[in-house]
């Protein structure tokens, strides 16, 4: 069995009760996106008027049917050996505007869901927020507008009254620096502009609304943890050189720090606190604030882990009438060597995870956390699958575990690391990529209405659970 060395030993064990999963979301499965109630997001605005954005044209209304099939899925699930999952609530399905009435179906629906989950011995671990901000409020500016921040966190505490008395894992957001990115400075999510105060702003009304919805969770004492899920994407300088190191520091600031500092520790990293004073960008913030970041911080991380950044120096002076970017203080770097991933263009650096990991035990407070997404996006996967049917996707068990080594290796070395969850658990929409890069344990065939088929990574999966190890 590939699981286990040649004496049918398990050579990496991990810990009882390890948390053994996948995660997914909202907009990229559900699919009914305009059905029994649900408002409109982003993504469906962005869709209708700039379709071509989308790889292959493929827009999110009918994304991988898990509205209509969850049952399937979670049997599923059940099967290769899941004994937790994360999928997000869709806001603008649970409030089709934003704010004001909720949406029975909505709450019918993730009832049913978070129950078959339970009934399944699967604990759902459940995020608010995954990309996917209501049309209706981002006609208000969405982050950019404080009024977003309040409306969000009335979201959070219905969603902690309608499903907390099951649910005990809670998150705030998915990689919330993603859709400052993606919406404020490099355009691949709407409202698609290019303004770095703007981006500032979305990011701190952001953190803001996170402390605040764990706020509210707190006070309702239901027992559970609340974390927020971050992608801790380490930046590694190219060389030992000063200026080279610098640059790693800076752009650690601007895309990890920015959110894991105020999330874990309640405080704003200085070096971009200093760099926003002095660049003019400094975010309004309003009394309290601060306090109220301070004292909000979360039980728990979720770590999303893909790929290495790395970086080194600036090659050039930067051109003083080109817009504002954080890559004025860094170019990234190209590392001679790396190895690839050649399915998606990916650089594959597994001892990342374990940096990530030493890290937070050793400048975090070892906060408790567990892998919240890892993974290999294949395109063209079809061409893995055989006769049986079964796609053979020996270089993502491969991926898997290989990186689990270095998660049981951070492990034995004291790290609070307490899971590890697959992006993801069947192939999804993943936003302007669409079905292009294929991530699944199980795979979803569009010609044939969705149908589900387990791959070898997911028939694997279930041997590491069962034994918790390999
Ligand atoms: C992560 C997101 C996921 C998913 C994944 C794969 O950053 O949290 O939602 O989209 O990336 O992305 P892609 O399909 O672009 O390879």
């Amino acid at each position: 069995m590939t699981s286990m060395n040649s004496n049918n030993e398990i050579k990496y064990s991990f810990p009882e009760g390890f948390w053994w999963g996948s995660s997914a979301s909202a907009t990229q499965t559900e699919g009914a996106a305009d059905i029994d109630g649900k408002g409109k997001n982003i993504w469906d605005h962005w869709y209708e008027i700039e379709p071509n954005r989308f790889f292959d044209g493929v827009g999110p209304e009918n994304t991988s049917q898990f509205y209509y099939k969850y049952k399937e899925d979670i049997k599923l699930m059940k099967e290769i050996g899941h004994n937790s999952f994360r999928l997000s609530i869709s806001w603008a399905r649970l409030i089709p505007n934003g704010t004001g009435e909720i949406n029975p179906k909505a709450v019918e629906f993730y009832n049913r869901v978070i129950d078959e989950l339970l009934g399944n011995g699967i604990e759902p671990f459940v995020n608010l927020f995954h990309f996917d901000m209501p049309m209706e409020l981002q006609k208000l500016g969405g982050w950019e507008n404080r009024d977003v921040v309040d409306a969000y966190e009335v979201y959070a505490k219905t969603c902690f009254e309608l499903f907390g008395d099951r649910v005990k894992k809670w998150f705030t957001h998915n990689e919330p620096i993603v859709p400052v990115e993606g919406g404020y400075l490099y355009d691949f999510h709407y409202p698609n502009e290019i303004n770095f105060g703007k981006a500032v702003q979305v990011a701190y009304h952001t953190i803001l609304s996170s402390a605040k919805a764990i706020k509210v969770y707190k006070e309702l004492n239901q027992g559970g943890k609340i974390g927020i899920i971050l992608n801790l994407t380490p930046s590694y300088p190219r060389s030992r050189n000063l200026a080279d190191v610098k640059a790693s520091v800076l752009a650690d600031a601007f895309f990890n720090r920015s959110f894991l500092d105020p999330s874990v520790k309640g405080e704003f990293p200085e070096e971009l606190v200093q760099i926003l004073k002095e660049e003019g960008f400094m975010p309004a913030v309003e009394n309290g604030d601060l306090e109220l970041i301070k004292d909000n911080t979360v039980d728990i991380l979720g770590v999303n882990y893909y790929q290495p950044r790395r970086v080194k120096a600036k090659e050039n002076l930067p051109n003083p009438d080109a817009p504002f970017m954080p890559e004025r203080f860094f170019d990234n770097y190209v590392m001679p060597g790396r190895k690839m991933n050649p399915h998606r263009g990916w650089e594959i650096y597994e001892k990342g995870v374990y940096d990530i990991l030493v890290n937070l035990k050793d400048n975090y407070g070892n906060i408790e956390c567990f892998i919240s997404e890892n993974g290999m996006g294949v395109e063209g996967e079809e061409k893995f699958r055989d006769e049986s049917g079964v796609i053979q996707d020996d270089y993502r068990i491969e991926f898997i575990r290989e990186h689990l080594k270095w998660v049981h290796k951070a492990h034995q070395e004291g790290s609070n690391v307490k899971g590890y969850h697959l992006w993801t658990f069947m192939d999804n929409w993943s936003w302007t990529n669409a079905y292009k890069n294929r991530y699944g344990f199980v795979s979803v065939n569009l010609a044939k209405d969705g149908e589900r088929t387990i791959k070898k990574s997911g028939q694997w999966f279930k041997t590491v659970s069962e034994h918790n190890g390999f």
